[in-house]
């Protein structure tokens, strides 16, 4: 019983870390619920987004249809020059890991698109930045060390507090 208990509590703590984690690093859907595709405005997406290292873009859309291909730099970005790709995918799924601060610049393969619009500049900043205060919440009192940053973390992982405890006395419950 007591080893029983020690290796659940290791799980609930292994549990806790990997949401811990993975709430922290934000995913963000290109172009929200319309995803990536030629009508979708691109740049009003991202500006209303605030990219940090160590998030993850998502870009769904048709396979075949569209694709995802990264451009080296501003003037590649400007003149849709595809041919310079860094990296290209096309499963209609495609995760982008932004893992340093800087700005990243995406298009569509497809002949044309790019020329259309359909292209993308992405600004991360570090994970550390203070981040512009967004909500104006006073349910939460964060320690004076602590920054904004922090502070916008903590609430965002609150959910998944919320998860790790319910998932604990599951586990606790079926224990005895
Ligand atoms: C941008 O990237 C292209 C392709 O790699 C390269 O030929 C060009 O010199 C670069 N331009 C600048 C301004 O760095
Ligand atoms: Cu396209």
């Amino acid at each position: 019983m007591g080893r029983t208990n020690t290796v659940l509590l290791v799980l609930v703590l292994v549990f806790a870390a990997l949401l811990t984690k993975e709430t922290l690093a934000a995913q963000h859907v290109v172009g929200g619920s319309q995803g990536w595709e030629q009508s979708t405005d691109l740049n009003s997406w991202a500006s209303g987004q605030k990219f940090k290292a160590g998030d993850q873009l998502v870009f769904k859309y048709t396979s075949g249809l569209h694709s995802v291909v990264e451009l080296p730099n501003e003037s590649a970005y400007k003149g849709c020059d595809t041919g310079s790709a860094l990296d290209s995918k096309s499963s209609g799924s495609d995760v982008v890991k932004l893992t340093k601060a800087g700005t990243r610049y995406f298009a569509c393969g497809t002949s044309g698109h790019c020329d259309q619009g359909m292209k993308m500049k992405i600004t991360t900043v570090d994970g550390n930045a203070p981040s512009s205060p967004s909500s104006s919440s006073s349910d939460a009192s964060p320690p004076a060390s602590t920054s904004a940053a922090a502070s916008s973390s903590f609430l965002h992982s609150a959910p998944s507090l919320f998860v790790i405890a319910a998932l604990s006395a599951t586990l606790l419950l079926s224990v005895f």
